[in-house]
């Protein structure tokens, strides 16, 4: 029932609507790169924020990070609205339009579970735990499409570190939102509600993870997960939950969404492989919205630094 539902769902989605889209992206891309060079206007600022952001405040002070990649940033218009984000919808161009009214403050976040200082604070004061910082990262979705975006945030174990877990504490789990007045999706059985996700302490501590409030230099989009998300750049997309409300230590292997609904098809780790298959079809390659041709998918999405993390496992088995 519920189970079946959420498999349909995603295998339904998973081709011929990217496809289109992209078409129509390359084609939107085409005529824009024709008007730049008419124009002599950078091709950069038609498509920087600054001229397409639907209301986003600046966020100033951010540092560049040696973390980012080099790989052409996709441009803001796509990542804005083309969003897995069942909450709303399970249809990809909704959540833009369907989140727009989403209120995103006041916001707490409960910190609670195996850790020396449990608190609720607001969303405001983890934001100013850090500097904020700008990483470019690859994102992999599971169902085949990638893109590459400029998040603003800081490594998740800032906030970690300052509310001391204790020895027991073996994983984190993320927790979004429950309000189906504002969501419509969660007045639907897709998925069991609110979205859950976790991960191992020392995969939660690595220098990657980031806890993020910001996309190309402004406050994140609500579609995208604001106030406040976690990117998980070598895992697949959805592991890094959107619009977090509890972070709770423990030494229980979390639960997670996916892995509830779906357990043949989404496992607890989700590490970016293209030597394991998705039961119902092949993760060796991926498409980056904008583009026509697909790309080999790399382990761990490219990012070899987390392999220690994961030396002696089976990741056929731990999928
Ligand atoms: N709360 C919540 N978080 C979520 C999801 C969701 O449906 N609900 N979708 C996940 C999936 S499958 C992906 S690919 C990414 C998409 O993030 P983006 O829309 O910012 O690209 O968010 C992840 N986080
Ligand atoms: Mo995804």
């Amino acid at each position: 029932m519920l189970i079946k539902k959420a498999e349909d769902i995603r295998s339904s989605e998973i081709t011929p609507k990217s496809v289109y889209l992209n078409r129509r992206k390359f084609l939107a891309g085409a005529a824009l790169a024709g008007a730049a060079a008419a124009t002599g206007i950078g091709l950069r600022e038609i498509i920087s924020p600054s001229a397409t952001a639907l209301a986003g405040n600046k966020i100033n002070g951010i540092q560049k990070s040696p973390l980012s990649t080099t790989e052409t940033v996709t441009p803001y218009k796509d990542v804005t609205n083309y969003n897995n984000y069942y909450e709303f919808s399970t249809e990809k161009d909704e959540p833009a339009k369907l989140a727009q009214k989403f209120r995103t403050r006041p916001w707490k976040v409960k910190i609670d579970g195996l850790v020396d200082k449990k608190q609720e604070l607001d969303v405001d004061a983890i934001i100013k735990m850090a500097p904020p910082e700008e990483r470019i990262y690859r994102h992999r979705c599971v169902e085949g499409w990638s893109i590459v975006v400029p998040w603003v945030g800081f490594s998740l174990s800032e906030v970690i570190k300052r509310v001391n877990p204790t020895s027991k504490a073996k994983f984190v789990e993320f927790t979004t939102i429950l309000d189906k007045t504002q969501m419509p999706g969660q007045q639907r059985n897709v998925l069991e509600w609110p979205y859950v996700e976790g991960l191992r302490m020392d995969e939660a501590m690595h220098p990657l993870a980031l806890l993020c409030f910001g996309m190309y230099g402004e406050d994140l989009p609500n579609q995208d997960g604001a106030p406040i998300r976690i990117i998980v750049p070598w895992k697949y997309g959805f592991k890094s939950a959107k619009a977090i409300v509890h972070i709770r230590f423990t030494d229980k292997q979390p639960l997670n969404t996916w892995n509830i609904s779906a357990p043949m098809e989404y496992g607890f780790y989700s590490n970016v492989n293209p030597n394991v298959d998705h039961p119902r079809w092949s993760q060796a390659k991926e498409r980056r919205l904008g583009e026509f041709s697909k790309r080999p998918t790399l382990m761990f999405n490219g990012y070899d630094q987390v392999a220690s993390l994961y030396s002696g496992m089976d990741l056929k088995k731990n999928f």
